[in-house]
C-alpha cells in the first residue's frame, strides 16, 4: 500500500492530458486528441535538434554533410520537414500549411485525408539561432470546410473564431509545450530524462498586474503617432503604468511566453519603413491567430489595433497583421491611441 503523501503525488503526462479533455466531448472521435499528440512528439524531435544547434560546426560541416555522412540541414528547415512527415499520412489532416511555404502543403495522394487543417510556424525567430537564444513553433488547428478530398486553401482561410486548438513549443532554458483547445491554457515542461512532457503550469491565466511591454523600440520612428503616443504611456506617461520594465528577444514565442506568465504586453504594430509592407512583419495564421486564442483563453487579448485579431477574415496564407498581445486592459489602450492619433 501506498502512504497518503504517496497517493497524491500525480505525474500528468500531455497524453494522459490531452485524453482527459477528450473525455468531456462525448462526441469526440480521439483524432484532435491523436493530432495534438503528434505535434508534440514533433516538437521533441525539434527540440533534440535544437539542443544541439552549433554542434554541427564542431562536428565538422563539409558542403553540408556531416561526418555521419548526413545532409546537415538548416534547423528551420528540418522543423518544418518534421511537422509535415509526422503529420503527412496518419488520415487526421485534409492540408497543411507552413510558414515556410508559399503554397499550401497538400496530403500526398497515397495517403488518406482527414478532417483537420493544420496550419505551423516551425521555427519563429530562427534568426535568433545562432545566439543561443530562445525560439519556438507555432500550431494552430482548424476543421476543414470541404466536405472530402484534398484540402483547399479556403480551408486553410478561416478567422481566428473558428479555431479547434492552438499552442506553441518553446526551445529555451527547458522546452514547454503550451496549449488549448477552448478549455483553458495548460503548459507542460520536457522532462529529458524520460522525454515527456508533464503537466507544470495548468490553466495558466495572464496576471493582472503588468510587469513587461514588448517591442522593438528601433523602429519607433516609424511609427503611427498612436503607437508612439501608447509607447510613451507604456512609459508612465498619460497617466500609464509607472513600473513596467522593458524586455524584448525579437523572438515571439519568447516574448509571449514570458509576457503570459508574468503580465504585460508585446506589440509588433505596422510602420513605414518599407512603404510596400504597410502591415507590420507578423502572420495572421501562422503567428498572430493561434497566439490570440491562447491570450484570450488566458484572459487577455490580442487586436490590430483596430479589431480583435480573431476577428479577422484571412485573406491571403501569408497574410501580415499588427499585433497588439496580452494585458485585456493594455490592449484596448493601444487600440483608444490608435483610434485618438491615427
Ligand atoms: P525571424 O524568424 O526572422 O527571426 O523573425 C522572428 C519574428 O517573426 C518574431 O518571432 C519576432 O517577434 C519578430 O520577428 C522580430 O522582428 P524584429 O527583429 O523586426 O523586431
Amino acid at each position: 500500500m501506498y502512504s497518503e503523501a504517496e497517493n497524491h503525488i500525480q505525474i500528468t503526462t500531455i497524453e494522459r492530458h490531452i485524453l482527459e479533455e477528450q473525455h468531456s466531448h462525448p462526441e469526440a472521435t480521439g483524432m484532435l486528441t491523436s493530432l495534438l499528440y503528434d505535434i508534440a512528439l514533433a516538437g521533441k524531435v525539434i527540440a533534440s535538434k535544437t539542443t544541439r544547434a552549433g554542434l554541427a560546426e564542431i562536428l565538422g560541416r563539409t558542403n553540408d554533410i556531416n561526418v555521419q555522412g548526413e545532409q546537415v540541414q538548416k534547423l528551420d528547415r528540418f522543423a518544418d520537414l518534421t511537422i509535415y512527415r509526422l503529420n503527412d499520412h496518419t488520415g487526421r489532416v485534409a492540408v497543411m500549411g507552413s510558414e515556410e511555404h508559399e503554397d499550401i502543403l497538400p496530403i500526398p495522394d497515397n495517403y488518406p485525408t482527414g478532417k483537420y487543417v493544420l496550419l505551423f510556424d516551425p521555427l519563429d525567430g530562427s534568426s535568433n539561432i545562432d545566439f543561443n537564444i530562445p525560439i519556438g513553433t507555432i500550431f494552430a488547428i482548424y476543421q476543414r470546410k470541404s466536405e472530402s478530398g484534398p484540402g483547399t486553401l479556403e480551408d486553410c482561410l478561416q478567422s481566428g473564431r473558428n479555431l479547434v486548438a492552438a499552442g506553441y513549443v518553446i526551445y529555451g532554458s527547458s522546452t514547454m509545450l503550451v496549449y488549448t483547445t477552448g478549455m483553458g491554457v495548460h503548459g507542460f515542461t520536457l522532462d529529458p530524462s524520460v522525454g515527456e512532457f508533464l503537466l507544470s503550469h495548468p490553466y495558466i491565466r495572464i496576471p493582472t498586474t503588468h510587469t513587461y511591454f514588448s517591442g522593438n523600440q528601433g523602429y519607433y520612428n516609424y511609427w503611427s503617432e498612436g503607437v508612439k503616443h501608447y509607447t510613451q504611456y507604456l512609459q508612465g506617461e498619460y497617466g500609464g503604468p509607472k513600473h513596467l520594465s522593458l524586455r524584448y528577444i525579437g523572438s515571439l514565442v519568447a516574448d509571449f511566453h514570458r509576457n503570459l506568465l508574468a503580465g504585460g504586453i508585446f506589440y509588433y504594430p505596422a510602420d513605414n519603413r518599407d512603404p510596400k509592407k504597410p502591415h507590420g512583419k507578423l502572420r495572421l495564421l501562422y503567428e498572430a491567430g493561434p497566439l490570440a486564442f491562447i491570450a484570450e483563453q488566458a484572459g487577455g487579448r490580442a487586436s490590430n489595433g483596430m479589431q480583435n485579431i480573431l476577428d479577422i477574415q484571412p485573406r491571403s496564407l501569408h497574410q501580415r497583421t499588427p499585433l497588439f498581445i496580452g494585458n485585456h486592459d493594455l490592449v484596448e489602450k493601444a487600440e483608444e491611441f490608435i483610434k485618438k492619433y491615427d
